[in-house]
Order: structure tokens, then sequence, then C-alpha cells
């Protein structure tokens, strides 16, 4: 195994930077020159809503993940990485955009029929490592908005994944459990019979497919909240549709599909640089696994589909190795918020969770603004390349867009870019240090700030401004947490130390305000 110089990276000073740039060239040009010559491909697997506790590598007795944990066994896993929020759509906004997607009122859980996020041309993540030569694909979830306001789904389906930087796309519109129960590849949604045209709404029912409201006798699995919109293969979602009916996904064959999409993609492309972002469904709700994981788990369902996603990992490195490319490409494994158990339908997952934690010692969950809500697993893996280990550097998903364009040497156009810290060194063991300063989001959009041992919670809701700051300056709503002693968030120490809750808060609101960190 090659092992790379670990040499300090200096921050601060104008002359720090320079140095860190220049370091930064080092670390792509020794990685260039120490692989064939050629571009390392990246592998994105974003799973969704695995917590921090779910994954054996991060002390999950149960269930069972052993290519998962083999990645961080022989890569480096990440004990303090952070996603941008605790739930989906603002979470992959800031993956793709590299910008804190708190910044955007609009950046919040979308519908189905939600119009696209991205601007006409915004850099992201994928059009720059198009940029630098790489193929580009997405498989699986979007979640990200379709379109400019009214959808077609009858049509060419644009603007979406190919406007964003993607040549090729296979992709749910937005969530399992929310309406149009189909498949979109390049723009149109797989096998659509003309004669039975789809449409969409979210605010009336639209034909006469049955509700989850009208019909629950229909259902194979029930709700506990929301949810009862048209059902589609026996379960019922968020929103209504009617027609589309051959194009209908079948839910136990979803992981089987995405991998299968995903593994094509390698198999066409892998004699160039490619980037594939394959966003799992698993394990969202509805967790209908394969019969091949059903009860397999011993911990319920919620665990059978880690136990899939699992599969899935496995799949996609067994297709890397059987095109001998895995020495040459980066794989990151993570997830886009915290665990849930019950996320609106009665599936069993809470009776059967026996002992597992899904947060592991972690207070909160997905939703939430508590380290449970973001912080997630998040591996690095380059095999003979990145140095088996566990790093506690402190590092925001939203790093991934100035980090792998480095790695692709490509340059990230300044602007409004500056939320995405350039980890390459953390994120490839030639250094321990993290960020400085991050931000997390809740739900809500409310904003957490974390420097060092400490993390503030503002816990007051943004105003109208759309800057992120609540109208009015709060510091009695404030919660500060010393993660050094307590990383489980148990006692708040916001009156034990009042110059800290200031100190932070005036970093908050500057950075709020539009500030670099
Ligand atoms: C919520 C849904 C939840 C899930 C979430 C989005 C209800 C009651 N709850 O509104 O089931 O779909 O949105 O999850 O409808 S995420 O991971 O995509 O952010
Ligand atoms: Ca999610």
């Amino acid at each position: 195994m090659k092992s790379f110089p670990r040499r300090s990276f200096l921050k601060g000073t104008a002359a720090a930077f320079a140095a860190a740039f220049l370091h930064n060239q080092a670390v792509t040009r020794a990685f260039a020159e120490a692989g064939s010559g050629q571009k390392p491909n990246i592998v994105l697997i974003l799973s969704d809503d695995v917590g921090y506790g779910d994954i054996g590598c991060y002390g999950a007795k149960l269930p069972h993940t052993p290519h998962i944990d083999g990645l961080a066994q022989c890569g480096r896993r990440f004990t303090d990485a952070h996603s941008d929020a605790s739930v989906c759509t603002p979470s992959r906004y800031a993956i793709l955009s590299g910008m804190y997607a708190w910044r955007r009122q609009d950046a919040q859980i979308l519908p189905g029929d939600a119009a696209l996020l991205f601007a006409d041309r915004q850099t992201t993540l994928p059009s720059l490592l198009k940029q630098a030569g790489y193929k580009t694909g997405c498989v699986g979830k979007w979640h990200l908005g379709l379109g400019r306001g009214e959808i077609d789904w009858n049509k060419e389906i644009a603007p979406g994944p190919r406007e964003v930087g993607f040549d090729y796309s296979f992709i749910l519109p937005a969530t399992a459990d929310r309406v149009p129960c189909v498949y979109i590849e390049n723009q149109r949604v797989v096998g659509l019979d003309p004669h039975d045209p789809i449409c969409v709404d979210y605010k009336k029912l639209v034909g006469d497919d049955p509700t989850g409201q009208d019909a629950p006798y229909l259902l194979k699995m029930k709700l506990s909240h929301g949810h009862d919109g048209t059902i589609v293969d026996g379960v019922s979602r968020i929103g209504f549709m009617t027609g589309g009916k051959k194009a209908r996904w079948v839910d136990e064959k979803m992981a089987a599909t995405l991998a299968g999409k995903a593994t094509a993609f390698i198999d066409e492309n892998h004699e160039h640089p490619f980037f594939l972002y394959l966003a799992t469904s698993d394990i969202h709700v509805p967790r209908m696994p394969n019969e091949q994981f059903a009860a397999r788990s011993q911990c319920g369902v919620r665990c059978d589909v880690i136990e899939q996603l699992d599969w899935t990992v496995g799949q996609v490195l067994e297709t890397l190795e059987r095109h001998k490319i895995l020495d040459n490409t980066l794989i990151l494994f993570t997830s886009d918020n915290g665990p849930v158990v019950d996320d609106g339908y009665a599936d069993g997952s809470v009776e059967a969770l026996h002992g597992h934690t899904p947060s592991g010692s972690l207070r909160g969950g997905k939703y939430d603004l508590y380290e449970g809500g973001t912080r997630i697993p998040f591996i690095a893996y380059w095999r003979n390349r990145i140095p088996a280990g566990v790093s506690s550097a402190l590092i925001s998903q939203t790093d991934l867009l100035s980090s792998l364009a480095a790695l692709a040497g490509v340059a990230v156009p300044r602007g409004s870019l500056f939320d995405s810290q350039n980890m390459l060194p953390a994120l490839t063991g030639l250094s321990e240090n993290g960020r400085e300063v991050l931000i997390e989001a809740d739900v809500f959009q409310r904003t957490a700030i974390r420097r060092g041992r400490w993390k503030l919670l503002d816990l007051n809701k943004p105003g109208a401004d759309k800057t992120g700051s609540p109208a009015h300056r709060d510091e009695a709503n404030c919660e500060l947490y010393d993660l050094l002693a307590d990383p489980g968030e148990t006692t708040n120490v916001a009156a034990q130390h009042p110059d800290v809750v200031k100190a932070l808060m005036d970093k908050l609101e500057q950075i709020r305000g539009g500030a670099s960190v």
C-alpha cells in the first residue's frame, strides 16, 4: 500500500491559505500520479434516514452490515460528519449545490410535483465533475423538484437531473411514500402507456383510484400518520395520482431495480472516469424489503431494509471489482439525515427494535436539531489509497462539492459557494483537521452552530427575511452543549457560559447574514 506524506494543514492567515491551496494541489497531483494517470472514479452512496447507530461499524449489533463495515474497516470512518439538515431535500440540495440549504426558504421537504430547486446553469457537484471530463450518473431518490411549475408527466420532464449536470438519470421523482410512484429515466416516465396518462395532484383527489383514507381495508400496510392519499401497490402515499398503471413501481423490487441501474451505469462507463450518485430509497418508508430480506434481520422491517441497503453496497463493490477498478475508485457511503422509527406507517418497527438504538448514543433523530438529526455515518473508501482509520474531523456534506472538485482537478468558481470547504485532505487521511465551524439545520430551518467542543442551538424560528435568521435575537431560547463532556446533549450549560453563548451567537448571526465561516 502506498502511503502519503502527512503534512500539517495550516489555516487562518493569508499565508496559511496559500499553503493550504498548494497542499491541496499536491494532494490532487499525488493521487493522479500514483494512479494510472486516469482521474479516479467517484461513487457517492447516499442512503436515506440511516442513523449514526444503525450500522455495525458505528456500534450496531443488529442488523448485519458486512459490506458497509468492510468499507469502514479498510477505509476511513468519520465520527463527526454532518448532513446540512435533518431532513432530505435541504440535505441533498446542500450536497449537490455546495450551499447551506437553510439559506433558501424554499429548500424544505418538497411534494412530488414541486419545481426544480436549482437555477439554470447553477454550479453543482455533477456539473463541475462533468467539466472535469467525468461521465455523471444519478440513480435513485431525487426529491429536489422537477420542471418549472406544472409538470406534464406524459411528456419530457425537464429541467431536472440532466440540467443539474447528470448525463444519465434513473430516478424516483420524490420519495417512495410520495406520488407519482413511477421511475423517470432520462426525462421520461419508464413504461408509460400513452393510453393511460398520469395525472398528479397534491391538493385534491384526481381520478378514481382508492385512497388510504377512503379504503383502508385495501392496505397491505397500515398507516400511522399522514400517508392517506392514493393507494399504489397496497400502500397509501402522500398525494394523489391516477393513470400510469403499467408504469408504477413495485416497492419490493425497488432496491434491486436501483442497484441494477447503478451497476449498469458502471458497466457502461468503466473505461472513463465516472461519477455515480446512488441515492438509495432504503431505508425510507414505506419499508418493503424484497422477500430475500424480509424478516432476516431479527430486529424488524427497518433493520431488514438496512440489510438490503448493505446488499446494494455489495452489488456496487462487486461490479467495481469485476471491472478491476476498485483501486481507482473513491467510494463514499453516507446518509441524508438521522433516523426515525415510526415515520407514518405502522410497520412494526417500533415494537421490533430489541434494544437497537438508531441514533446510537446521540440525542434526537430525523427532523431534530440535536446531533441525532444531522450527525450521520460517513465512510471514505479507496482501496490501497486511503489509509484505514477513524477520523474525528468535523466535516459537512456541503464540503463534498469543493473536495471532489479538488480531487478531479477542477476549479470551483468563486461566488456563493463559500459554504463548501475543501476537506479532501481529511477525507483521504492526509490530515486530521476538519472545519472550525459548521452550521446544522432542522426541519423548521432553525440553525445550530458547532465550534470545537461547543454546540449552540438557536431554537427561535427563522423570520421572513430569507436569511435563516429569527426576527429577534433571543439568547434565552438557545441551548448550549459541551459535546466533548456531553456528546448526548443531556445538559444545557448556556447559563454557565454566557460568554460562549454570546460569541457563538455572534458568529451564527454573521454566517446567517451571508458571511463565510
Ligand atoms: C414527512 C412524512 C414522512 C417523510 C418525510 C420526508 C408524513 C406524516 N410524514 O412529511 O413520512 O416522507 O416527510 O422524509 O407525511 S425525507 O427523508 O424525504 O425528508
Ligand atoms: Ca431522508
